[in-house]
């Protein structure tokens, strides 16, 4: 059988590992989710976060999931970042297996029905066993909320986070400017 293998350019940082290792964990059901599942790093790594990342499949792997739902505590991680697609149980099954937070990605795959199934299995966990998910494919905003939440202990991360705020203000700005010249009447700018 062909393996499936992506296309993604995948960045080398030179971010030096916490010597307690990784803070924020990136599991994905599979290889097929790295397009979408490697925004998250890429944005962790725009605050200096050098997560880890790897295949944990709740259907395929069911006790690999356990095991490293069990152990990420221990390991020093603070925050699971989990992506599926389809019949997507990765988040919730993690999240049944640690109390740590748990955000998860619903994953338009090809096995989908339009993201709908990934988005639901995430989205309506039972009381108890909450999973932060965010939009479908919104992997970028799951990396923004991991550094957030690590932000809650750590001033150089919030830091990041602020300029972080700012550029966006910037670049909405510019935008307002842009529109403003293409002749839009605007008297509130
Ligand atoms: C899910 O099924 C995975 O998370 C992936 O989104 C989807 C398809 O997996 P593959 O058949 O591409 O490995 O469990």
């Amino acid at each position: 059988m062909a393996k499936q293998t992506s296309n993604i350019k995948h960045q080398t940082s030179n971010f030096k590992q916490d010597a307690n290792g990784p803070l924020v964990g990136i599991v994905m059901g599979s290889e097929s989710d790295l397009e979408i599942m490697n925004g998250a790093a890429e944005m962790l790594r725009q605050f200096e976060v050098e997560p880890e990342l790897t295949i944990v499949s709740a259907h395929r792997t069911p006790e690999r999931l356990r095991e490293y739902a069990q152990k990420a505590k221990e390991r020093g991680v603070k925050v699971i970042i989990a992506g599926a697609g389809g019949a997507a149980h990765l988040p919730g099954m993690i999240a049944a297996n640690t109390i740590l937070p748990v955000i998860g990605v619903p994953v338009k795959s090809s096995n989908s029905i339009d993201g709908w199934d990934s988005m639901l299995s995430i989205l309506q966990m039972p009381y108890g066993v909450p999973v932060a998910t965010v939009a479908l494919n919104g992997a970028k905003n799951a990396g923004i909320l991991a550094a957030q939440i690590l932000a809650l202990h750590d001033t150089s991360i919030a830091g990041k986070l602020e300029a972080f705020k700012e550029y966006q203000d910037d670049i909405v700005m510019e935008s307002v400017k842009n529109v403003k010249n293409l002749g839009y009447r605007n008297e509130f700018d």
